[in-house]
């Protein structure tokens, strides 16, 4: 059931130092911390400016053209086109960024449809207990139902009150959070349901399959 014949671009640099540190362990200190007594994960620097990650491509979707695809585990797969997704209930969240490669930004003001509701909406099957993001660079990642359910997760349109930018996942990109932000997809096109884990991009090259920040689950095994 699961869509991947899709190929992610060939690695570029970053992407290929960042499969270094996870096989190197970089940057772990060996900490663990509860997000209620320490706002900053360990291991993690604050930044003001808001960095952007990717493999080496930013795909430009145009409003007309853009479509989110919900289905796997699903009684009827969906498609919101963005007059369709711009229908749904909307929430705002302000929340905290924390990327694996260390830096994290707090107080971002997120518009957008909540997962929760995205979920009522379309009611997986009992058997869906996974999420695999497809996006539009062929990028994947996967989250439990559970974590994809978290309170404050979206599937945000706006940041700071602008419409989110190309650079960063625009026109719509997921955010989780309370997980590392590689779990955040940029430019969705998919959300797959799924009943057996089946890991992503980064997941199957040396990162965690959770991405606790708060437990520095920052690579494979920690
Ligand atoms: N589609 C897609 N989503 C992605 C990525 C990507 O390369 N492609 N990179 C991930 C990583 S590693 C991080 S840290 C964040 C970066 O988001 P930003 O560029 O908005 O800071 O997006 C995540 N989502
Ligand atoms: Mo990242």
């Amino acid at each position: 059931m699961i869509d991947s014949d899709e190929k992610p671009p060939n690695p570029t640099k970053l992407t290929q130092t960042k499969q270094r540190w996870a096989e190197e362990g970089r940057f772990l200190t060996g900490r663990s911390a509860r997000p209620q007594t320490e706002r900053l994960p360990p291991g993690q620097h604050l930044v003001k400016d808001w960095p952007v990650l990717d493999l080496g491509m930013q795909p430009q979707i145009e409003l007309e053209d853009w479509k989110l695809k919900i289905m796997g585990a699903v009684p009827h797969p969906t498609i919101w086109d963005w007059a369709g997704f711009n229908a749904q209930p909307q929430s705002h969240f302000v929340s905290d960024i924390h990327c694996v490669t260390t830096w994290s930004r707090y107080d971002n003001r997120w518009d957008g449809v909540s997962t929760r509701h995205l979920l009522e909406a379309v009611r997986p099957l009992p058997d869906a207990k996974f999420v695999l993001l497809h996006s539009q660079d062929n990028y994947t990642t996967n989250l439990t139902l559970e974590d994809f359910a978290t309170q404050d997760a979206l599937i945000a349109h706006h940041w700071e009150g602008k419409l989110l930018s190309a650079a960063h996942g625009g026109p719509v990109r997921l955010v989780v959070p309370h997980l590392y932000f590689w779990k955040s997809a940029k430019w969705i096109s998919k959300i797959e349901f799924i009943t057996d884990n089946h890991p992503g991009f980064w997941e199957v090259r040396g990162y965690h399959d959770r991405g606790d920040p708060w437990k520095e689950q920052r690579y494979t095994n920690d």
